[in-house]
């Protein structure tokens, strides 16, 4: 199914006044500290966040699944899923693909589909986690680390495939998250298995064109619960470093342990020019994948203070690839997703909102009231209209929840799909 513009636009019509008269006063408020408010609607405008195509359908723990009704059961309905969200946030233009669940078929076909729902493809994702049906070798051991020569080749050929995947889609990137790591003390070689990772990344990234980036992804543990071959940013960071300019640091948000300053680690890569990707989710224990924004949001704003910065002061630093990893268990995954979108984009309207300028004085008069002071303002002002207004100038919705909610469009697929429809993945 796909929503038309009448659909969003009828919708819209119900809340415009209201949305005027919240626009206009934060607008007023804003133009007096001397913000410019059209800037910073046109930058929330222009963040696009890719989804990636495991995110449309439950997510299960290692205790069990309980599927969402109407899951999209196909690459194209994950890409018709991805096009509703984009319509109606206006904020969801791309859609990162899982390989081997997402091969596509016809890429004629499914380029059309995407451009359709005006989509563009971003990173790509290798799989060496678990072992594929009629495989050779055998992951159980690691991959890319692996002891033996022959699962590190297969390791590496999968990885090349799918680049050559992602080259046919038009995607400029390759994500690689390890699995790789050890259960128990001593089952491992850690620098054994450092020394494997880098080469094998290296025969990955000789395969690499010149406009293509690696991004290599860190975990401190899980599924592994005794080490992580790439366990924290500066085995990613090294790594990249020894592989070349095209290779970048990946950091996603539940990828630390508790209390980590995940804002300095982004203000350090960017400095560095290796921030590549970011992935969004919230946590509360460890890699919980929640909601993004629905445990910590004053961190994820502080996070985002960081990545404005380095965006405005790092030109050494490419423009980071966003995308969302998280997993929705329980809640109607476009629903979750919805919410994670508004999330990111309020942190980042927020961040916009901080006078740089008044910020770096304060900083150097050592007045270190004022300057939690510039930051908790920017936190506490209600930046929701901005949001609204950067969506309703995209044709998107005032409400996208709402929206999606009135127009009954999770009925409408489970009419569609059926009630038993099961994402492919995890
Ligand atoms: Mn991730």
């Amino acid at each position: 199914m796909r929503i038309d513009k009448e659909q969003i636009q009828s919708e819209n019509q119900k809340n415009r006044s209201t949305h005027n008269d919240g626009f206009d006063f934060l607008s007023n408020t804003l133009t007096k500290k001397g913000l410019d408010v059209d800037k910073v609607v046109k930058q929330l405008s222009d963040f696009q966040v890719a989804i990636p195509s495991w995110a449309l359908g439950a997510g299960g723990t290692r205790f069990g699944r309980f599927s969402f009704y109407g899951e999209p059961a196909s690459l194209e309905q994950k890409i018709e899923d991805v096009g509703i969200l984009h319509a109606l946030t206006k904020t969801a233009g791309a859609i990162s693909l899982h390989i081997p669940w997402d091969i596509p078929e016809d890429y004629n076909a499914i380029k059309e589909l995407a451009s359709a729902n005006d989509l563009i493809f971003d990173a790509v994702n290798s799989n060496t986690f678990q072992d594929q049906k009629d495989a050779k070798e055998s992951y159980r051991f690691g991959s890319l680390s692996n002891r033996s020569k022959a699962v590190r080749d297969q390791a590496v050929q999968h990885n090349i495939d799918v680049i050559k995947i992602g080259e046919k889609l038009g995607s400029k990137s390759l994500t690689v998250w390890l699995a790789d790591g050890s259960n128990f003390p001593g089952q491992d070689n850690f620098q054994s298995a450092l020394i494997n990772t880098e080469n094998s990344l290296k025969e990955i990234y000789d395969t690499l064109a010149d406009d293509w980036k690696l991004f290599i992804e860190y975990k401190p543990y899980e599924p592994n619960f005794y080490s992580t071959v790439i366990q924290d940013w500066g085995t990613s960071f090294m790594l990249a470093n020894a592989c070349g300019e095209k290779a970048y640091t990946l950091v996603d948000l539940g990828h630390h342990l508790p209390n980590t300053n995940i804002e300095q680690i982004v203000s350090t890569l960017m400095l560095k020019g290796k921030l590549g990707g970011f992935h969004f989710n919230d946590s509360k224990y460890g890699d919980d994948d929640s909601t993004v924004g629905s445990v910590k949001p004053y961190a994820l704003f502080l996070i985002f203070n960081e990545l404005v910065y380095g965006m405005q002061n790092n030109p050494q630093n490419p423009y980071p690839a966003w995308m969302i990893d998280a997993s929705h268990n329980i809640k109607d995954p476009m629903e979750d997703l919805m919410q994670s979108l508004e999330a990111i984009q309020e942190a980042y309207a927020k961040a916009l909102l901080i006078d740089q300028e008044q910020l770096k004085m304060a900083q150097q008069e050592n007045d270190v009231t004022l300057c939690q002071e510039i930051l908790q303002n920017a936190y506490r002002t209600d930046v929701r209209p901005l949001l609204e207004r950067a969506r309703l100038e995209n044709s998107g919705a005032l409400s996208p929840l709402n929206t999606y909610r009135n127009l009954k469009v999770r009925e409408s697929l489970i009419k569609e799909r059926g009630k038993n429809s099961i994402a492919t993945g995890l």
